[in-house]
């Protein structure tokens, strides 16, 4: 890539102004820029020089061809049509689902060999890397739509292996919404905006979306998890990965071992609660691709998952409680514990997103050889979807030959033609078996990819196995394992999302399903949304059993105590202290944490010692909503700059809400007395001096401070 030459960037005219920015090589030449006359502009020197798509250099960046002084535009002017062409062309059809997505470069990096159990590239030996490429997404939301939208996530990661690319496209949740494939358009049509209405966008509040999961129990496990807080990260860092199917490994004998994939964030699981989402979609619409874009930019903290595999075998499969082809089902981490086996970094922001992000191709059928399928319907119809979708966005068959989808290892095949072409086969033999020589490639017995010679037998059918008959069971355990507090993110989300439909029909008909995962969730839902009367219990297949809680569906349960990679807002006035603004700054960096002042200017403030401290966000722009924790850092004489402002009194009275550790001055008690609020809790600390910020920043690493908002 080459930057942009300063000079040609800089030299336009200021169309408020009507003067012309300086920066140019010529003063004359840019004075006349979009004047009368014509404008001759050399070529740069110190740059390349600007030319069409046919490579025909341009002398004059700024007019279109004219007839006359004043006269018509000139059709002649292939320059301005080709130019104004290709912009009209700029965009290809956005996915179909998760349409809104942002990735990063990195590496995956083997712990050990696991050349007993897959033939896998990236698993033969410790230490080896392979690198990757990871795309997040929210799935119902339209391209330009809100990072913080109730939605499942996206975690799709591409490996470029030394045997071909492997995607592994999963989601942060383990389970899926249907069990059949041929119910997919049916699932994302209920889902996104209403066909007549085009609204709502990004949400499921809506009667479509209901009015289906009313019909289909079989989504009702997902549902328990898109209700609960794992719907709203608080970034993709801190968000786990599923690949939700069973796959195989296959080793080099062409033993088989089930497997089912998990990415463990580094930085913990954690998740922001739906008042905050509801205020940073409108603060930073923006806050999750800018996360990734800001942690990789802090070169001492690029994000990092481990892989976790659950391997298993025909003997566990047959014993198990439930179908392990069931996409709707997850097998709990107590009856087959995580094999820790590598760990995936990103350490690169693409250079376009365009070309990388957008253009990236996943197909779930791309597996190299020892990992292999099962017969998991939903993975079988995935792998007719991804690559009958890619044709459509990026329009042709050629789309492997992207740099981004581009195969690291040498690609050789018979393949010709179709758009975009540009990997020709040589000489005469594009056909195979040949006699010619060279005769062109030739498949490997031993090394190429086989399938698992599974024994498939059975008459031909369109059915629903009994053993997928189960659609509650799960959805209880998965309520049943969560903390209260999380108990009642799940009933809050319910009755709100319930409360946007329409038709009571659709509403009770949901509700009828409830009891049978938690009668206390469904009279607290019944309750929330006014319902005096419980319609009668939907009536099961199969009747639900008591699972065993499971800690791990828990987020709470199983937090990572730490402050890293979190962010504290510090809101300031004029003439605070220096040492406690100094130490607050220092401690929370060596914490491993980013620090972000706020103040009612963007300018800054001038500190008790004089220093002028500059803001990174203007109070109006920075809901408390935005920051891990906060700290109120306001002096007696200034404390008044922010009573006055509607911004720094809810600053305050949200971080409250929100149950953030918050840290003050004695003086900014005054703000907080504004907002109604006395005295205070064990979630808030006073900063007299630099001596009581590492307490603060300690608490900072427990999160929230859960007893005030429980
Ligand atoms: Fe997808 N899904 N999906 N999906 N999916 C797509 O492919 C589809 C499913 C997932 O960042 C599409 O390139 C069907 C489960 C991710 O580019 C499309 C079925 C899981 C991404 C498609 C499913 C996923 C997609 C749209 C049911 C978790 C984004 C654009 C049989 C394991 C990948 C595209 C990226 C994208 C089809 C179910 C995850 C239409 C038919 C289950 C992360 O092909």
């Amino acid at each position: 890539m080459t930057a942009p030459h300063p000079d040609r960037t800089a030299g336009h005219n200021d169309p408020t102004t009507g003067r012309t920015t300086s920066g140019t090589t010529s003063t004359d030449r840019a004075a006349r820029i979009g004047q009368g006359g014509e404008v001759h502009q050399p070529p740069d020197t110190d740059g390349p020089r600007l030319t069409t798509a046919q490579g025909i250099p341009i002398s004059d960046n700024q007019n279109s061809l004219r007839g006359g002084h004043r006269g018509p535009t000139l059709l002649e002017d292939f320059i301005l049509r080709e130019k104004i062409f290709h912009f009209d062309h700029e965009r290809i059809p956005e996915r179909v689902v998760h349409a809104r997505g942002y990735g990063a470069h990195g590496f995956f990096e083997c712990y050990e060999s696991l050349s007993d159990i897959t033939r896998a590239a990236p698993f033969q030996t410790a230490g080896q890397r392979t690198p990757t490429f990871t795309r997040f997404s929210t799935v119902v939301g339209n391209k330009g739509s809100a990072d913080l939208a109730r939605d499942v996530r996206g975690f799709a990661t591409k490996f470029y292996t030394t045997e071909g690319n492997w995607d592994l496209v999963g989601n942060n949740i383990p389970v899926f919404f249907i069990q059949d494939p041929i119910k997919f358009p049916d699932l994302v049509h209920a889902a996104k905006e209403a066909p007549d209405r085009a609204f709502p966008q990004a949400a499921t509040a809506h009667d479509n979306f209901w009015d289906f999961i009313s019909l289909m129990p079989e989504s009702l496990h997902m549902v328990m998890w898109t209700m609960s807080d794992r719907a709203l990260p608080r970034g993709f860092r801190f968000m786990e990965g599923f690949g939700v199917h069973t796959f195989r490994l296959i080793n080099a004998d062409g033993a088989s071992t089930y497997v089912k994939f998990h990415w463990r964030p580094k930085l913990g699981v954690q998740s922001m609660l739906w008042d905050e989402a509801l205020r940073i979609n409108g603060a930073d619409p923006d806050f999750h691709r800018r996360d990734l874009w800001d942690a990789l930019r802090r070169a001492d903290d690029p994000p990092e998952w481990e892989l976790g595999l659950q391997l298993f075998d025909d003997d566990f499969a047959d014993a198990f409680a439930f179908d392990i082809l069931d996409s709707t089902k997850l097998i709990p981490e107590e009856e087959v514990p995580l094999r820790i086996v590598g760990r995936l970094v990103l350490d690169r922001m693409p250079d376009s997103h365009f070309n990388e992000t957008e253009q990236v191709a996943f197909c779930t059928q791309n597996v190299v050889p020892g990992i292999d399928f099962t017969n998991d319907p939903l993975l079988q119809g995935r792998n007719f979807s991804y690559l009958d979708t890619q044709v459509k966005r990026l329009g042709g068959p050629n789309f492997a030959q992207l740099p981004i989808n581009a195969p690291r290892c040498p690609v050789h095949n018979f393949f010709q033609g179709g758009h975009m072409q540009h990997r020709g086969t040589a000489g005469r033999a594009n056909y195979e078996p040949n006699s010619w020589s060279p005769g062109g490639p030739r498949a490997d017995p031993e090394g190429g990819v086989r399938a698992f010679a599974e024994t498939v037998s059975g008459p031909k059918r369109r059915l629903r196995p009994e053993s997928f008959a189960d659609h509650y069971s799960q959805a209880r355990q998965f309520y049943r394992s969560q903390l209260p507090v999380e108990q009642d993110h799940i009933a809050d989300a319910l009755v709100f999302e319930l409360s946007k439909v329409e038709v009571d029909a659709i509403r009770l008909r949901v509700l009828a399903h409830l009891p049978n995962i938690d009668p206390m969730l469904a009279a607290r839902v019944a309750d929330g949304l006014g319902v005096e009367d419980l319609p009668d219990t939907a009536i099961p297949m199969v009747d639900p059993v008591d699972l065993p809680p499971s800690d791990a569906l828990s987020i709470l349960k199983r937090q990572v105590q730490t402050f890293r990679g979190r962010r504290l807002g510090i809101l300031v006035t004029d003439g605070i202290e220096d040492a406690v603004l100094e130490t607050l700054i220092t401690a929370t960096l060596a914490a491993g944490a980013v620090p972000a002042v706020i103040a009612p200017r963007i300018g800054g403030v001038v500190t008790a010692a004089g220093v002028q401290q500059k803001a990174m966000f203007v109070t109006e722009a920075a809901p408390s909503a935005l920051f891990d924790a906060v700290a109120i850092l306001a002096s007696a004489e200034s404390v008044a700059d922010l009573t006055a402002l509607h911004a720094a009194r809810l600053f305050v009275s949200d971080a409250m809400a929100h149950g953030k550790m918050i840290a003050l001055t004695g003086s900014a008690q005054v703000l907080f007395a504004c907002c109604g609020i006395e005295g205070r809790d064990a979630g808030m600390f006073v900063l007299e001096s630099a001596a009581d910020v590492p307490g603060f920043l300690a608490a900072c690493a427990e999160g929230r401070f859960w007893p005030r908002i429980a």
